[in-house]
């Protein structure tokens, strides 16, 4: 059974004109944690999910697997709350009331909605200094692709029944990642919709409020999306050792029922 504890980041990414490094067009990326006899499963997944997106045919995909050697932390997943909206100026301005009562000034949050018309292209996450509003990442990467997170499905699927919310593979995706994410204790807030054409609904999370889906941040259509981490850099070492968790530490969302009253 010994290797069923050896576990595998798989991990995806599509796009279209040509790879993201020669400026090609985000068509869409994965990552997943698997064990060996999980492997072709996870790959066809992932395959499947870029093959077959809203945002476009792809004419580059890379798939790609690692043996991953640190040990796994398990994590509960966030509350999860959901914001009904009409318009998308109430769905903003929800977002940006939740994020001040995150913590983030309105300063802070101005310049980043800045920061974010700034660009065109986006494949991860924005990282902004949470006390000065300033860019934390390096531009060239086009955004930090966190990874190294998974949810099992058995986990999720009870998890789901118990709350009665869909098993909506998405939100499962999202929910993971944010839960990672506000893990950190350098991560004040998480800010995301999705740069899918034909998906409208996004989220706040942080760490008091939990993860706060809101059902409209945007044109149903539009294929800009967003994500954004404030980041208090004060709460970590350096901006590498907060990449490095980002991407390296291989995280599993536990959900423990004994939780429910
Ligand atoms: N790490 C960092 N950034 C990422 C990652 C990742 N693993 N995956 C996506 N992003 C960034 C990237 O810049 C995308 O452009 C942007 O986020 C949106 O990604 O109903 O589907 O996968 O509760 O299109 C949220 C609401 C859905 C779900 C978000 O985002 C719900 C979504 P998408
Ligand atoms: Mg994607
Ligand atoms: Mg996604
Ligand atoms: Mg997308």
């Amino acid at each position: 059974m010994q290797s069923e504890h050896t576990y595998y980041s798989v991990r995806m990414r599509a796009a279209k004109g040509d790879s993201h490094k020669n400026g090609g067009k985000h068509i869409s990326g994965g990552e997943v944690i698997a064990t060996f006899s999980e492997l072709e499963s996870s790959i066809a997944r992932l395959v499947e999910k870029g093959l077959t997106h809203s945002r476009g045919k792809p004419e580059f995909m890379n798939v790609e697997f690692e043996k991953i050697e640190q040990s796994v932390e398990h994590v509960a997943p966030l509350a999860v709350h959901t914001n009904s909206v009409t318009t998308i100026e109430r769905g903003q301005a929800t977002a940006r009331s939740l994020l001040t009562e995150a913590g983030v000034h309105h300063n802070v949050i101005n310049k980043s909605y800045q920061v974010l018309s700034q660009i065109s292209e986006l494949r991860g996450a924005v990282l902004i200094d949470v006390h000065t509003g300033q860019r934390l990442d390096d531009p060239a990467k086009n955004g930090v692709r966190v990874s190294r997170m998974d949810w099992p499905w058995n986990n999720f699927e009870s998890w789901a029944k118990t709350y009665h919310l869909p098993q909506n593979n998405r939100m499962k995706e999202a929910l993971v990642l944010a839960t990672k994410v506000i893990h950190h204790p350098a991560t004040t807030a998480e800010l995301c919709w999705s740069d899918d054409p034909d998906y409208i609904t996004g989220y706040v999370a942080n760490r008091a409020l939990g993860y706060q889906r809101i059902t409209q941040l945007k044109e149903l259509g539009d294929e800009k999306g967003c994500r954004i981490f404030y980041v208090d850099p004060t709460k970590v070492e350096n901006l590498d050792a907060y990449i490095n968790y980002l991407t390296r530490q291989p995280v599993f969302i536990h959900w423990e029922k004994e939780q429910v009253i």
